[in-house]
């Protein structure tokens, strides 16, 4: 508050399937960026670097067996531990990249069958997004884009499950991506209405009223 809008960075989150290509536009993105002579991050959920996100890192590896709640509330606690530096590095003017959030908290869950109402609960009062963008994949073309590791959740039906139920988080701040064309024109075709959202890089460090 107070502060001029363009002095803040944006949050810039990227969701989608496993294998939908999100860590690799997230990298093209922030070089193109910081050709530019932006200041920007590359950061990624979960965190598997503090203790809780190695707790989700061995759930995820099958070494640990959690309830499904459990996991889910350890998920949102990684995003929380981390919300403070990131309101400070968006206030100090760096524009944030940010591989998976809260969507894929709720979408990966609910599609396990939590009531989504439960799942989105925790993610209230987390910086909001000033664009997501979907990276839209068919679940069958994910799988043939050099397979799945053994991780949970990395398969077909499942995955499948989880399409349905991004569908439904889609909001205003989302800009859905079709990942066909993505894979020819890439970073172009991102730029294109990115450049403006920069300019814009309005308050963040408000609550996030829905998921
Ligand atoms: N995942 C990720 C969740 O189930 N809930 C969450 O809140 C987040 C951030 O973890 N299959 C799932 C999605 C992925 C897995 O992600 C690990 P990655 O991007 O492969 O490290």
């Amino acid at each position: 508050r107070g502060e001029s809008s363009e002095s803040r960075g944006a949050l810039i989150v990227f969701e989608g399937l496993d294998r939908s290509g999100k860590t690799s536009q997230c990298s093209r993105l922030l070089s193109y960026l910081e050709g530019l002579g932006h200041s920007a991050e590359l950061w990624r959920f979960p965190d598997r670097t503090t203790t809780v996100g190695q707790m989700v890192s061995a759930y995820l590896s099958n070494d640990l067996q959690l309830d499904d709640h459990t996991i889910h509330l350890l998920f949102s606690a990684n995003r929380w531990e981390k919300r403070s530096m990131m309101e400070a590095k968006l206030r100090a003017g760096t524009t944030l990249l940010v591989d998976r959030y809260s969507y894929s908290g709720v979408a990966f869950s609910s599609a396990k069958g939590l009531d989504i109402g439960w799942c989105k609960a925790p993610e209230a009062g987390l910086l909001a997004p000033d664009l997501v963008l979907y990276l839209d994949i068919p679940p069958e073309k994910a799988v043939e884009r050099g397979g799945y590791g053994g991780e949970r959740y990395e398969k077909l039906e499942f995955q499948k499950k989880v399409a349905q139920c991004y569908k439904v988080l889609e909001d205003s701040s989302w800009k859905v991506i079709v990942c066909f064309i993505l894979s020819f024109l890439a970073i172009e075709l991102l730029t294109g209405f990115l450049l403006p959202t920069l300019d814009l890089c309005h308050l963040v460090a408000h609550h996030q009223e829905s998921c």
